[in-house]
């Protein structure tokens, strides 16, 4: 009782009133999720204010100083995606990639690799966790992926971000067997989650995800979304694959991975 409320006078001195009730009603973050998205809906915009509410007090995930990277960063899954369209973008060294950002938005764009780089950059050096057993420390750099929601001004009944990468993992030939993965709001916004084009100071190596892939940092390996083509925003995620979220949670993989 007395921590419960130790807890509210400190975070409601913190200025977080709103929050600091909807942390003391439960335990479950995900139970949360959609009284938050429809908070956020009402907002006519993500404007930076909504977003600092919504990450206030959300817990940063451990972050490595440059001595403890990995000399190796395993890739893992898909090592290069074998379409077509995909082999003339590597060809071109990606100067005619474009991220498609869409969906439940007001002003869908498209956006260069050269145009995410001249965004504001965050770098951040975390831990990679794979369900195979496996870990791995990298450097990553990127933008964060609210700049780039913040452009396309979602609609109010935008609950989930959809990630859909280049790569047919499940070797179907068709877009059946596309990896593809999925956020809510709360990982989307938080400032650790980016799209990254580089990894340990260089350019993205096409084995872990290049041109572009999703850190989601306090999410297990599967989360990272490699090759991303197009960012999506829905309201529901029973309609993509087979309906679960993501390429392995339409296998079996719980879809929050949070760690
Ligand atoms: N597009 C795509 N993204 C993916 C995968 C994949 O096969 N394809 N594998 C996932 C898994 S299980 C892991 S552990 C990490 C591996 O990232 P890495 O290749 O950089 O190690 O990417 C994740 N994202
Ligand atoms: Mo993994």
């Amino acid at each position: 009782m007395s921590r419960l409320i130790l807890s509210r006078r400190r975070l409601m001195s913190a200025g977080t009133v709103g929050l600091a009730g909807l942390m003391l009603e439960g335990c479950d973050r995900l139970s949360h999720a959609p009284r938050f998205q429809n908070a956020i809906g009402r907002t006519e915009d993500l404007t930076k204010a909504s977003q600092r509410l919504l990450l206030t007090g959300q817990p940063l995930a451990k972050e490595f100083s440059a001595t403890q990277i990995s000399p190796v960063f395993k890739p893992n899954g898909s090592v290069m995606p074998d379409s077509d369209a995909y082999q003339e973008l590597m060809a071109n060294n990606f100067a005619d990639w474009r991220l498609v950002v869409e969906g439940l938005v007001r002003r869908p764009v498209q956006l260069s690799l050269d145009q995410l780089k001249a965004m504001p950059a965050r770098t951040q050096i975390t831990r990679h966790d794979c369900v195979e057993g496996w870990s791995a420390v990298g450097q990553w750099t990127g933008v964060q992926l609210a700049r780039v929601l913040n452009l396309v001004s979602p609609l109010p009944q935008a609950r989930y971000v959809v990630f859909r990468c280049a790569d047919d993992l499940a070797n179907t030939g068709d877009a059946s067997g596309l990896y593809y993965e999925s956020i809510d709001f709360f990982d989307a916004l938080h400032p650790q989650t980016i799209l990254a084009y580089e990894l340990n100071g260089k350019p993205l190596p096409v084995a872990n995800g290049a041109p572009l892939r999703l850190r989601v940092e306090r999410q297990l390996g599967y989360k990272q979304a490699k090759y991303v083509m197009r960012i999506q925003l829905v309201d529901r995620l029973d309609q993509l694959g087979r309906g679960k979220g993501g390429f392995w949670e339409d296998r079996g993989y719980a879809w929050y991975a949070g760690i």
